[in-house]
């Protein structure tokens, strides 16, 4: 059979299977298009209707109508159905496991070293002195000769350290012993009055032990202008005691030598574990050893260009590592070089 009718068939019979076999919404759309759009062959049947003999209008017209509304009927149906799989396919894909154990995160923490290192500088800005840094690879000059230590020096021996270069004479390079250095460039840069701390890592030849490591680190201070006395330096120190040990803590000064300092004293604090009665933790003295000190010796002066004669001022040292274990009664200085976890997440803020 030819003519309209058959062709309205056929293109009724290629849209339903099209529609009922699209696998996707999108494929569903193109067979919408081809079915029902403008290039349909139902729709060139439509636009043809105008030309057909009157008397088989209104039969073809209804055709025609049928052959639409079938096709809507079946696009709708294999939309729902394509939806709802679509649906179920994002939502396993998306599909969260709630009974998976949880990622656990770790937060990181400041190292115990810097912890301290934070709380001195900030006890000593309170007192009015800047922090200032410089280099860990020095010349023998800067570590050693400014600071009243000739190349002939016996004390030298005792700082004996890992040289960079050791052919150079006074410009010999080093691993700094300790952050005296600092100081020295300060106050080569400026005049004084010079109110500063200096902090960071120091290195020297010497056993890995419970109490020893040849890399530590070190707060100096230096306060030089005129008029400055040992009196300042006692309170000073006495200030810093309490506000590190607590209010109670007291600072005693016994003699002692440095070749940079005259005179020199080693610094105690009373024993804060047993209020000064002596325990195992001082020693049975009831005094604990944090840090020496002493007056800036005027050759040390003279070597940057100030008038020992016009300014005066004081000097201290500390090692961080001990003040850190003093406080937080760590038994070995190792375990602040091992970064073991454990021992580190005690210091969790
Ligand atoms: C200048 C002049 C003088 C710094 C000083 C000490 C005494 C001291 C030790 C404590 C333990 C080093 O870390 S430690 O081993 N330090 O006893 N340090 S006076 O004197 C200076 C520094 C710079 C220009």
């Amino acid at each position: 059979m030819e003519g309209p009718g058959a062709r309205a068939a056929e293109a009724l019979r290629d849209a339903l299977a099209a529609v009922r076999g699209a696998r996707s919404l999108a494929g569903l759309r193109e067979a919408e298009i081809a079915a029902l759009g403008r290039k349909a062959p139902l729709s060139l049947l439509k636009r043809q209707l105008g030309s057909a003999p009157p008397a088989d209008r209104p039969g073809m017209g209804r055709i025609l109508n049928e052959a639409r509304e079938a096709i809507e009927a079946a696009l709708s149906a294999r939309r729902e159905e394509l939806e709802a799989t679509e649906e179920s396919a994002a939502l396993e894909a998306e599909r969260v496991d709630v009974t998976l154990p949880g990622r656990s995160r770790l937060p990181g923490s400041p190292h115990p070293i810097a912890l301290m290192l934070e709380r001195l500088c900030e006890v000593f800005a309170g007192l009015g002195y800047r922090v200032a840094e410089g280099p860990e690879v020095e010349t023998d000059w800067y570590n050693f000769e400014s600071l009243n230590m000739p190349p002939d020096h016996p004390a030298r021996s005792m700082w004996d350290t890992l040289y960079v270069d050791p052919s150079g004479g006074r410009d010999a390079t080093l691993l700094r012993t300790h952050t005296s250095p600092v100081q020295i460039r300060t106050m080569l840069a400026q005049p004084p009055p010079v109110f500063i701390v200096a902090p960071g890592r120091v290195y020297r030849r010497d056993a890995f032990d419970a109490s020893h490591s040849p890399v530590f680190h070190q707060l100096e201070g230096l306060a030089v202008g005129r008029g400055i006395t040992f009196g300042d330096l006692k309170g000073t120190l006495d200030a810093f005691a309490k506000a590190v040990f607590g209010p109670e803590a007291a600072v005693r000064l016994r003699p002692s030598y440095f070749p940079f300092t005259e005179p020199s004293a080693e610094v105690d604090v009373i024993c804060v574990t047993c209020g000064g009665r002596g325990c195992a933790a001082c020693g049975r003295s009831g005094w604990i050893e944090i840090m020496g000190a002493g007056m800036v010796h005027p050759n040390v002066l003279r070597a940057v260009g100030y008038n020992p004669e016009r300014v005066s001022g004081f000097a201290f040292g500390m090692g961080v590592e001990r003040i850190a274990m003093r406080a937080w009664e760590i038994p070995d200085i190792r375990m602040l070089f091992e970064n073991d976890l454990r021992f580190l997440a005690r210091f969790r803020g």
